[in-house]
């Protein structure tokens, strides 16, 4: 089973997050961030991944360690349930449109964590949620999950349809990545043998 269970508490976060790759998109999430919440709704379902997430965290000041602190904590599943990558297809990549807006995300299980992130948010705020934010949530996953993850929102006018693109591209693109492909024979994709 490509599964993992990761506990993570701090005196600003108390976070479980549960993750199965090979899921159907079966969610429970309660981060205490409303919009959150829905961003990782998208990675479940567009992903195909079994996610069950809990924060209890300081939203009492902002937002701000509960979105890093998301991102840090799933990053740190997925680099359980991927384990050697064996067989793991590796790279992943999708655009995902949402009317006016478009975005494009591209990952890869490189062991070498990146994040190069080019999303022009059109408002600071999607409700009250602080978009920058986002990049805060991807920053903790990439650093957490050693992957190379490259964001880009090439179009959009609505600052909520601007983030949905971007989380469910990268719901898109982590599926297909975190995917056993049957002719790789469980041979782990990396002429260096390694990832
Ligand atoms: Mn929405």
């Amino acid at each position: 089973m490509r599964t993992a269970d990761i506990t993570r508490n701090t005196n600003e976060t108390r976070i479980r997050v549960s993750i199965n790759l090979d899921g159907t998109g079966r969610q429970t999430i309660n981060t205490g961030v409303p919009f959150l919440d829905h961003m990782l709704d998208q990675i479940a379902r567009h992903g195909l991944i079994d996610l069950d997430v809990h924060c209890d965290g300081d939203t009492h000041i902002d937002d701000h360690h509960t979105v890093e602190d998301v991102g840090i904590a799933l990053g740190q599943a997925f680099a359980a349930a991927v384990g050697n990558k064996a067989g793991l297809r590796r790279y992943g990549h999708s655009y995902v449109p949402l009317d006016e807006a478009l975005s494009r995300v591209v990952i890869d299980f490189s062991g070498r964590p990146g994040l190069h992130y080019d999303v022009p948010f059109t408002r600071a705020l999607i409700g009250r949620f602080d978009v920058d934010l986002a990049r805060e949530f991807f920053q903790g996953f990439v650093n957490h999950a050693l992957v190379t993850l490259h964001i880009d929102n090439i179009k959009g006018e609505n600052a909520h349809h601007q983030c949905e693109t971007i989380f469910k591209a990268f719901g898109r693109a982590l599926r297909m990545a975190t995917e056993v492909d049957p002719r790789a024979n469980g041979a782990v994709p990396s002429t260096k043998g390694v990832l």
